[in-house]
């Protein structure tokens, strides 16, 4: 009570808010006025933060805190009076007809699109201690994943322009002015370290004003049953904050304005991923193409899941009242779930080999009218949760402060019955690798079950085009097992290739002819829009580069001692950590450099 004398009224009401939120406690250890008034503003510019940055207020987070803690407390079933069976949704197989044609689609939509990355992780699991999407996604050319999301993205707003008959709808003067736009949302733990490495490298080539940085702000952090605010166990005047989720990007695009925006643009699409997929442009033409041919309000790409795979499950739930909806549910639901539903195995492979419910990889496409109209009600708040870890049975203290979170995937929790809401499998092969464990956790993952490490992240980029060079008629040999960090992998020739190589099977398909052949020690690296192998018989490395306006056919055989794998502990602090957390490192022997920086048609022939 004394110390509001030194308050200016905004903060006033702010220090009631909190009385009345039963948050005395705050205060109790606060010396008389002008002992720490500093300190004591700084406490309110913080509250003010979090109640600015919270839809509805710290008031509402409080309340909402209450209901999710007294939930958990009694043990309720957050699906309560929901059963849970197997959806069914669009099967897609890598390179046949239909997958061809929606990949056509969706070259064609993408002009309409806009990108979300959510980037406001720190990857804890991981132990890294850089922002992933810095992270190499393969090191035989080190690009970053950040870089290759953004060759991806100009790659796509460029064929996608080439089929613009009529004027694009960014154009007033007519032809093409597409850009993409690309959103990332960071986090105070992210936020500077994206900005400087997009900045240190030119944007990695795309307009600087394409590129958005939308900063998610964390959430008070919750002592107790009671919701009363955790204060920093070192600063009296300070409240523990945790990050909120990566569904925060919902509330952070609808109050920037954004939405908007772009649909007096003329766009359609909203399509959100993470940081660390380096197979998910595989993945997206054909995604964005079911999209627009189905109609769907909300599309999500899932990949045959198997059972306790750190993904999420999507899950057809209908409720007793006759409800129903196509939902993830977390991977730390899903088993209790399904024990709860009658599953008494819980959540187990079925005779597939594989968990019946497909896996959710986040990569989510949302038709923008009906994300705005359902936005405009919403205000981009989703469903939260709370998970607190509890110091005993009787579940009345926590072990450490816990705080509400929520999560991008379960925006159509909200949405009405009418909402076309569909999903689209892909084999993980070809769509999903993300770099999520650290060494000794990946090692530990039951046999069978993918590592999600950075071993298996890179290797999966290797196989993932090694498995489109052979659909698209190139003889590549088998691969061979190693062990990398405790991890046994399939090891294929290191391929690579810039995005406009080869952004879509039937652009791969025009770049090669039938009689090529790479052995499985070989490094193909392709640095350029229109290279052409027609007779390639490559045994050892050739990287080869061009401007867009050369044409280079390459033919015949290479034969050079090449790069190798060398296994690298990740113990040994003599590497770099991104090298040490993948078990490996390229030893660059010998290779064939071709490089034709003129326009012209050029042949790469060795003799
Ligand atoms: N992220 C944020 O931007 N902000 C945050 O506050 C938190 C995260 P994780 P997890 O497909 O791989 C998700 O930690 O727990 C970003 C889905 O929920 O990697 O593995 C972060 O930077 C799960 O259903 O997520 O689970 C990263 O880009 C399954 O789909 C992204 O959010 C799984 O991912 C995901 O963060 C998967």
């Amino acid at each position: 009570q004394k110390n509001l004398s030194i308050l200016p009224p905004a903060q006033i009401e702010l220090a009631r808010m909190l009385v009345e939120m039963g948050q005395s406690h705050l205060f109790r250890d606060w010396p008389d006025p002008g002992v720490d008034d500093q300190e004591k503003l700084a406490f309110f510019d913080q509250i003010k933060l979090l109640n600015e940055s919270y839809p509805g207020g710290l008031a509402s987070y409080i309340k909402t805190a209450r209901e999710l803690l007294e939930d958990s407390r009694l043990g309720k079933n957050p699906f309560d009076g929901f059963t849970p069976s197997v959806p069914t949704g669009e099967q897609l197989t890598f390179g046949d007809d239909s997958f061809i044609n929606f990949e056509e689609t969706g070259i064609k939509e993408a002009r309409k699109a806009a990108f979300v990355l959510v980037a406001g992780g720190l990857g804890e699991r991981l132990g890294y201690n850089g922002i992933k999407l810095a992270l190499p996604r393969e090191t035989t050319t080190g690009k970053c994943f950040l870089q290759h999301y953004i060759e991806s993205i100009l790659a796509l707003q460029e064929a996608s322009c080439g089929y613009v008959e009529v004027m694009c709808p960014r154009s007033s003067s007519g032809g093409c002015r597409t850009e993409i736009p690309l959103v990332i949302m960071t986090s105070d733990d992210t936020h500077a370290r994206t900005l400087q490495v997009l900045k240190s490298n030119a944007y990695f080539g795309m307009a600087s004003t394409q590129v958005i940085l939308l900063k998610q702000e964390k959430v008070a952090c919750l002592a107790d049953n009671d919701a009363r605010l955790a204060l920093d166990p070192k600063n009296k005047y300070r409240i523990q904050t945790k990050p909120h989720g990566h569904g925060d990007v919902h509330a952070l695009l609808y109050s920037s304005g954004l939405l908007k925006k772009w649909r007096d643009e003329g766009l359609r699409w909203v399509l959100f991923f993470q940081d660390t997929n380096g197979l998910l442009f595989n993945a997206v033409p054909a995604a964005l193409g079911v999209s627009a041919t189905k109609q769907y309000h909300v599309n999500s790409l899932a990949v045959p899941r198997k059972a306790k795979e750190a993904i999420g499950g999507i899950t057809k739930l209908t409720h007793a009242d006759g409800r129903t909806m196509v939902i993830n549910v977390e991977y730390n639901q899903l088993d209790p779930l399904l024990r709860a539903s009658g599953y008494s195995d819980g959540d187990v492979n079925c005779e597939t080999g594989y968990s019946p419910f497909p896996g959710n990889i986040n990569q989510l496409i949302l038709e923008l009218d009906s994300y705005i109209e359902e936005l405009s009600k919403t205000g981009g708040s989703i469903k939260e949760f709370v998970n607190p870890k509890y110091k005993d049975a009787s579940k009345s203290a926590f072990k450490s402060s816990t705080r509400l979170e929520c999560m991008m995937q379960d925006y159509p929790k909200t949405l009405p019955p009418t909402a076309r809401v569909g999903f689209t499998v892909m084999d993980t092969w070809l769509a999903y690798a993300p770099v999520k464990n650290n060494p000794e956790d990946a090692a530990k993952v039951p046999k069978g079950n993918p590592y999600h490490s950075a071993t298996s992240g890179e290797m999966a980029v290797y196989r993932a085009n090694s498995l489109i060079l052979k659909k698209a008629g190139i003889h590549i040999d088998e691969p061979v097992k190693d062990v990398f960090n405790g991890q046994e992998v399939e090891v294929w020739p290191r391929v690579t290739w810039l995005p406009k190589w080869g952004l879509s099977f039937a652009e791969v398909k025009k770049k090669v002819g039938a009689n090529c052949f790479v052995s499985q020690p070989s490094t193909l690296v392709i640095n350029g829009r229109n290279i052409h192998l027609e007779t390639l018989s490559l045994n050892g490395a050739l990287i080869i580069s061009s401007v867009d306006s050369a044409e280079v056919r390459v033919e015949g055989a290479i034969q050079n001692k090449g790069w190798t794998l060398e296994k690298v502990d990740y113990k040994d602090a003599s590497f770099p950590e991104e090298i040490r957390i993948r078990g490996f490192r390229i030893n660059k022997v010998e290779q064939l450099e071709a490089t034709y920086d003129q326009p012209g048609s050029f042949t790469l022939k060795p003799q």
